[in-house]
């Protein structure tokens, strides 16, 4: 009767029952951080006094911030690198892969649960692992050998039919599904991917799909684990991390879709959401100034070879930039040993390093209302660097025909020849650092004048009487609230100087307002906060002293991080009060001592002289969290009283 996610799910239950919708805890094998969610996630875990990690294996990987345009940048690199070697974690250096590419390469495994600090932690959910995006300071708990949280989900399937046409890829088949269910269609669920179209999809097509379910805002996505499976661990000389897994005949799932591969168009999902998804055909045509190939959802060694040979023997149009950015230093090695790189240069390609770069506005920011196609999985406003930029998501086939001609084009138009999956994946862990816990307390971890210490918040009032600092609309994005890109990402690790850019793109000097005001509300629609896992739209507005975020509905992660930071997560019982609220007017919120799991609050708008009623979706320790102002704070509460007893 299991579908794939409860086999995994039973197998690491430590609280709660399968019961779709209701709070459970799961025990996390693996963990991943990032460096621009790392440094944070570290410091959480020093702060927890744990000398070495709890995981069967955690990993630093180093692949959003390589640029290194100040020391912030190389010390945070450093103080990653020490730390990981201090506390038991292997350190993927600069250089070595973007974090995805490689866990899924070299770490992920079939039946295993992972948490990572980076919302496309479900990459690894084409390999069958139960893989999801979380807060830093989630994954340091798991690091520490807390149990993870969630609500058990509702499960999807999508079955897959037929195989895919020359041309169509596997990002078609995601676009599709992000068209057809939107950014809000897959909050609070699991996506399983079943049906004979499995049979023709390998390992890194299907972790592209898995990918992009972050898009759909579910909790993850997974693939069964079968032969295929098989076959990419022993090619990446791993087989004995194989082990088949696939739902019973008679799963039983909260919703089906079926997906037809013989049929399906190439796709594209036009500016400025993933889900503004059309048939590329119905666009054909548009002038393009800018193709961006890479990230994590498009950047395998199959990717790369179809664009190397796509470019084969052609000239990038004059006034198209190009760039591609290798998914990691296995797809890169392979493509320079095997002539496709050199196809690619020829081509006039700009390469970049095997990191996030662009996807995450890193440079390569297009020009003056640019038309930039991207392999990747955000198209979010602003995102790219450039405000008026129109951005459009594509797959790689589609970015590398368009490139040549100079304006969107049908891949399937294309003469290239077909690819074949490699005998053997090189492989070569010399940028993975070990740890080794032998003589980890030799190590000195290092600090530089950047990495500041994290701020903690105050235990919640029994009532705050606050000013509505801003009122937002639906889909409000992690991007929104606290923007990424060159200028910003340094100041991952200094939360007094990241606070001054929090909503920079939304409302002209946010921060300082908050100063004003002495903190305050935000009101907003639904699905706030989707997007990105990181945990600074939280930690940067806690630290300016928002209080509350009064909602139409919450995305996932954003509302976990919000009360790890002790930022409470409310959402209107009746939609329409969020028409009577304004910015400035005053809000009254009493008795939040004795809130409990369901209950609800009564908030008075002094401005307006009115009263309106709010719920949350908080289980019993979330509101003790909150009570304590935030998961450390709590934390430190049960240490005191474990040594006190
Ligand atoms: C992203 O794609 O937005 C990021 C950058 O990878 C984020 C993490 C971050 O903000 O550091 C994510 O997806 O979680
Ligand atoms: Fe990096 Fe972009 Fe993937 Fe985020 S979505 S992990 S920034 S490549």
């Amino acid at each position: 009767m299991p579908t794939i996610t409860e086999k995994i799910i039973q197998a690491h239950l430590v609280e709660g029952e399968m019961k779709r919708g209701t709070p459970i805890a799961i025990k996390i094998d693996q963990t991943l951080t990032q460096d621009a969610t790392g440094t944070m996630a570290y410091l959480q875990l020093e702060a927890m006094g744990i000398d070495q990690v709890k995981t069967e294996c955690s990993i630093s990987y180093v692949d959003h911030n390589t640029l290194q345009s100040g020391f912030e940048n190389a010390d945070d690199h450093k103080y990653l690198q020490t730390v990981a070697a201090k506390h038991g974690v292997y350190f993927s250096r600069p250089g070595n892969g973007i974090c995805h590419q490689v866990h899924l390469e070299r770490f992920a495994m079939p039946y295993k649960t992972l948490l990572g600090s980076d919302s496309h932690t479900p990459t690894a959910g084409g390999m069958g692992a139960l893989a999801m995006g979380a807060g830093g300071l989630d994954v340091a708990c798991a690091m520490a050998g807390r149990a993870f949280h969630l609500t058990m989900p509702y499960i999807v399937n999508v079955q897959l039919t037929g195989v895919l046409q020359k041309g169509v890829s596997s990002k078609d088949v995601i676009l599709k599904l992000l068209g057809m269910l939107s950014v809000k269609g897959g909050v609070g669920k699991v996506i399983e991917y079943s049906g004979d179209g499995l049979q023709n999809l390998s390992i890194p097509q299907r972790a592209t799909i898995t990918n992009m379910g972050a898009e759909l805002g579910a909790t993850t996505s997974i693939f069964p684990s079968d032969e295929i499976t098989k076959e990419f661990l022993k090619k990446q000389g791993r087989v004995e991390d194989y082990m088949p897994l696939f739902a019973d005949e008679d799963a039983i799932y909260d919703e089906t879709y079926v997906i037809d591969l013989n049929t399906l168009e190439p796709m594209i999902a036009m500016p400025h959401s993933p889900d503004h998804v059309v048939p590329v055909s119905e666009v054909e045509g548009l002038k393009v100034d800018q193709c961006s190939i890479g990230s994590c959802t498009n950047s395998s060694y199959m990717d790369m070879m179809s664009v190397a040979n796509i470019l084969k023997g052609k000239t990038v149009d004059e006034n198209v930039s190009l760039t591609i950015s290798p998914g990691s230093k296995q797809v890169l090695n392979m493509i320079a040993r095997n002539g496709a790189l050199a196809e690619m240069i020829a081509s006039g390609a700009r390469i970049l390093e095997s990191t996030c770069g662009p996807c995450i506005g890193m440079g390569q920011s297009p020009i003056t209302n640019a038309l930039s196609l991207r392999t990747f999985n955000r198209n979010f406003y602003g995102r790219s660097g450039t405000l008026s930029a129109k951005v459009c998501l594509v797959s790689p086939e589609t970015a590398a025909a368009s490139a040549i001609h100079g304006y969107l084009s049908d891949p399937r138009k294309e003469e290239w020849e077909a690819i074949e999956e490699p005998k053997q994946f090189l492989i070569d862990d010399r940028c993975i650092i070990k740890p080794d816990p032998a003589h980890a307390d030799k190590v000195e971890v290092i600090r530089g004048p950047n990495i500041k210490p994290l701020p903690i918040n105050t235990p919640m009032e029994d009532s705050i009487q606050k000013h509505v600092l801003l009122k937002v609309e639906d889909n409000i994005t992690t991007d929104h609230i606290m923007p990424a890109g060159a200028k910003v990402l340094p100041y991952r690790s200094n939360i007094e100087k990241i606070s001054e850019f929090v909503f920079r793109d939304v409302k002209e000097n946010f921060a300082g307002l908050c100063k004003e005001k002495n903190g305050g509300i935000i009101i907003a629609g639904s699905n706030y906060g989707q997007g990105s896992s990181r945990e600074h739209a939280a930690l940067a507005p806690m630290y300016l002293g928002v209080k509350a975020i009064i909602a139409k509905s919450f995305a996932r992660i954003h509302h976990a991080n919000l009360i790890n930071f002790g930022i409470l997560p409310l959402t209107f019982c009746d939609e329409q009060d969020f028409d009577t609220i304004d910015e400035d007017d005053i809000l009254i919120l009493e008795h939040l001592h004795e809130l409990a799991p369901d209950s609800t609050l009564t908030i008075s708008n002094q401005t307006k002289n009115t009263t309106f009623t709010v719920k949350h979706a908080c289980s019993q320790l979330d509101i003790e969290t909150l009570l304590a102002g935030g998961t450390l704070n709590l934390i430190k509460q049960l240490q005191h009283k474990e040594t006190s007893e």
